[in-house]
């Protein structure tokens, strides 16, 4: 970043975040000049020459805001929790790429005895921190199974009990033999802002915020 002390740097993910983004950015009189599916560009320029878009994967967006590579972001609730909010403001919640974290099982696993006999369930996870915050306030003993993707699969071969995933139509669940037992938490996408860059860059930065928070509708 440090090049241009002007420049505003914005790290997104691409999918769903990057798309409902769009709209946003529209609303600040933004528009990003070429699309992160076609292009190579992991830098992309947009229709105002001190606004970048970073093109990052969604786990890594806090850390760029946090250390300053960028000085915005736009990443899951999910995502924040697992990586912690050390050095990030966090003024809104966008509302956007919605989802749920939820516990889900075989369908023909029963998890209520297995609480209920105080058994050591296996959990298979990307979001360790989240898990085992939630099972140890439910007096649950658990061993957690770091996974980097496709959860669903874990129960399905044996691999664990129980999954702790992000579900939003429970299509993906429904296709793997697997329902839902508890939902954890609603989950939403949330700006963070560098504490170091709100400083140096005040104004620019504010008008972003105010501008993404009228266009969801919310106080800044
Ligand atoms: O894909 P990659 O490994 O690069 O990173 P990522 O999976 O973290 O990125 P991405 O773009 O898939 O997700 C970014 C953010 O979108 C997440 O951190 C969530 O905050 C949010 N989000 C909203 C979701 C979903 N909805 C969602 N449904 N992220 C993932 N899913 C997956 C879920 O993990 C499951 O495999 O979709 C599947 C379930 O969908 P349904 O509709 O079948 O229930
Ligand atoms: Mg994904």
């Amino acid at each position: 970043m440090g090049s241009d002390r002007k420049m505003i740097t914005l790290a997104l993910s691409k999918g769903r975040i990057f798309e409902e983004t769009l709209p946003l950015l529209r609303a600040a009189g933004i528009e990003v000049l070429e699309d992160p599916d076609k292009s190579r560009k992991l830098i992309l320029p947009t229709s105002q020459n001190d606004v970048r878009v970073l093109v990052v994967r969604a786990t890594d967006v806090p850390t760029y805001v946090q250390y300053g590579g960028a000085d915005l972001g736009i990443t899951g609730k999910d995502t924040l929790l697992e990586h912690g909010s050390q050095g990030l403001y966090q003024p809104l919640d966008l509302r956007i790429a919605k989802c749920r974290i939820s516990v889900a099982v075989r369908t023909d696993f029963d998890y209520v005895s297995a609480v209920r006999q105080g058994s050591r369930l296996t959990v298979a996870t990307k979001y360790v921190a989240i898990a085992r915050d939630f099972f140890a306030a439910k007096g649950v003993h658990v061993d957690l199974i770091k996974l980097y993707g496709s959860m669903e699969l874990a129960p399905l071969v044996g691999l664990a009990d129980a999954i702790v995933d992000l579900v939003s139509t429970g299509n993906t669940l429904k296709a793997n033999h697997l329902v839902e037992v508890e939902h954890i938490m609603d989950i939403s996408s949330r700006l963070v802002v560098n504490q170091a860059a709100l400083k140096l860059k005040q104004a620019p930065i504010r008008r972003i915020i105010e501008a993404f928070a009228s266009a969801v509708g919310q106080e800044s």
